[in-house]
């Protein structure tokens, strides 16, 4: 930076002292690197209390001879000062902006965070699926309660209270007597009969059921079954087994075998279970069909005349065929799953494979 020289002033007998502080102030100007700096260096030379503005009130004190020649150096020096500082204070500012700008750079050219896509649960497009199957078979969509009563969710069914078919369907009971949580869709059966006699029914009843049993990776004590209905004049079991066998090989593929065991449920005779072959090729095959190469997929059979007449149909005039299936169980096979449980545990790891 430019400094004042003594030789400027010749006739001031000070002028040193000038210079040096001139000099000092230049150099310390130039060391300042930040605007909070600055402030302080013009707090120690141009503040009322600053080094400059004292000489600056020195001016009056002069003898008369020098008063004008000081005066003019002080101001000078003053001047330049002033004009120095802020050319400094311009250049900090914009060393400041461009760090600044450097650091919160914005790249417009970066794609954009992608908005997280959510989906539907596995269980829920299986269910989907169900439904869709059985849409196209002519099945309409009835929904029954979960709440149920003893009378309808056993007796109706052919299962009076003495009866031992009962242990295979333990309840969970409210605090109100002979109302309990469903353990199965089949009381849905009685409500769609009563409500649509004498008319030929074609229904699927998709819902929760609740059993007060162990959970375990199969298990479950709060699980979907969809059960399915069909009334009418001339129901087989010709027409069970068409049923079942179109859609089993619409949901699990057009090669797949259908085999049917006979069974036992209370309320439907004769009673059959249902099972689909499965690839031997697949790695799980062995453990799913427990090596038998089959897997179940629902209990099925007719209708049992008690239960058609507790629905107000006259088992003489009209036949049906029921059938009751876990869709739950169905997703597993599907999909590999392992264990029922995680249907329920809200794992995003698991729900975000399907
Ligand atoms: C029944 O519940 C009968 N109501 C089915 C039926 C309906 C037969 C109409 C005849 C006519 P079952 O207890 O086997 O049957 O259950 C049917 C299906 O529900 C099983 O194949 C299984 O897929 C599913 N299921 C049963 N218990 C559980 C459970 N605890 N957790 C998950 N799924 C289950």
């Amino acid at each position: 930076m430019d400094s004042t020289s003594a030789e400027d002033w010749p006739d001031i007998p000070n002028v040193q002292d000038l210079v040096a502080l001139d000099r000092q102030a230049l150099s310390e100007l130039s060391d300042c690197n930040s605007l909070a700096n600055i402030i302080a260096w013009n707090t120690k030379y141009l503040g009322d209390q600053g080094l400059v503005t004292l000489q600056l009130k020195q001016i009056p004190k002069q003898d008369a001879q020098h008063r004008a020649g000081f005066g003019k150096a002080v101001n000078r020096i003053k001047t330049t000062l002033l004009a120095k500082k802020e050319e400094k204070q311009r250049a900090l500012k914009e060393e400041e902006l461009k760090r600044s700008l450097a650091a919160d750079a914005l790249d417009v050219t970066l794609p954009g965070r992608g908005v997280p896509r959510g989906r539907l649960h596995v269980a829920t497009r299986v269910m989907r699926e169900i439904r869709g199957i059985f849409a196209d078979l002519g099945f309409q969509v009835y929904r029954s309660r979960e709440v149920e009563d003893d009378l309808t969710n056993f007796e109706l069914l052919n299962m009076p209270p003495h009866h031992p078919a009962r242990d295979m369907w333990d309840t969970f009971h409210t605090t109100t007597p002979g109302v309990i949580l469903r353990t199965h869709t089949s009381p849905g059966q009685i409500h769609v009969m009563r409500e649509l006699c004498p008319e030929p029914i074609r229904v699927i009843l998709p819902g929760m059921c609740y059993r007060y049993e162990q959970i375990t990776a199969r298990s479950e004590i709060q699980f979907e079954q969809v059960e399915g209905l069909c009334i009418g004049a001339r129901v087989t079991m010709a027409d069970l087994k068409g049923t079942i066998t179109a859609f089993a090989r619409r949901l699990f593929g057009q090669e797949r075998q259908v085999r049917f065991r006979s069974s036992y449920f209370p309320f439907t005779e004769p009673s059959i279970e249902v099972d689909i072959d499965w690839p031997k090729e697949d790695p799980n095959a062995d453990r799913l069909t427990k090596g038998t190469g089959w897997l179940e997929i629902m209990g099925a059979g007719m209708v049992h005349p008690v239960v058609l007449q507790n629905g107000g149909y006259d088992p003489q005039k009209f036949s049906g065929f029921a059938f009751g299936m876990g869709p739950q169980r169905i997703t597993m096979l599907k999909y590999a799953i392992d264990d029922i449980r995680h249907f329920w545990a809200n794992d995003v790891r698991f729900l975000q494979q399907f």
